[in-house]
């Protein structure tokens, strides 16, 4: 019971885990902001380009895709139903988690924070709830159906753990400038 809500939140929720990973990888060229200021402040800062949200954003929508093709043989194998993801789910869970990276740079310029600058729990929980929340406004039958309250809760107390557990490794990998 707990240990397939735990593998069913973690499977419902790669596509929103991977953007952000792929973006460390694929990051560099334009920044969104264009180098524009706001309040004599960057709007998004140098960490957020136009590639690594693309890149992002793809990688996402094309590991909900495999998960498509996967779905039957590892439901079987594990002995209970995962998901799998409507086209407009795993674009709004890959898209939105970048969307939340980004409003998350958006609120540490404006309060102050230099590219690379920690903001706890904002760090842990910005692509998760960006990718929650365009996910229900893309796909809000697929959305009610497979995140039950029990579901949800898993995500919002496994993701902040992961991320920390993902980007200690990319900086101790030298992938990341810092590790949060
Ligand atoms: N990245 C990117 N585009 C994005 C998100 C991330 O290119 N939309 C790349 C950038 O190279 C960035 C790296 O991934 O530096 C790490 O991402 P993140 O930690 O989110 O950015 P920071 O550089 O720490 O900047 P910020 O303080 O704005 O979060
Ligand atoms: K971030
Ligand atoms: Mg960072």
């Amino acid at each position: 019971m707990v240990v397939s809500l735990v593998v069913t939140a973690f499977w419902a929720m790669l596509p929103a885990y991977i953007p952000n990973n792929a973006a460390v990888l694929a990051g560099g060229g334009r920044p969104i902001d264009g180098g524009r200021t706001m309040d004599g402040r960057r709007i998004l800062g140098d960490g957020k380009t136009w590639r690594g949200t693309a890149a992002g954003t793809i990688a996402g929508l094309a590991v909900a895709l495999a998960l498509n093709v996967v779905q039957p043989t590892v439901s079987s194998l594990l002995g209970f139903s995962l998901p799998t993801f409507p086209l407009a789910a795993g674009f709004g869970l890959a898209l939105g988690a970048m969307l939340g990276d980004i409003g998350a740079s958006f609120l540490k310029r404006r309060t102050g924070r230099e590219r690379g600058a920690a903001f706890p729990g904002l760090d842990q929980l910005d692509f998760v709830v960006g990718a929650l929340v365009l996910a229900l406004v893309f796909a809000p039958a697929w959305f009610t159906a497979t995140f039950t309250l029990p579901l949800l809760t898993v995500v919002l107390v496994m993701t902040p753990v992961l991320h920390v557990v993902t980007n200690v490794g990319a900086y101790v990998l030298g992938l990341k400038n810092e590790p949060w």
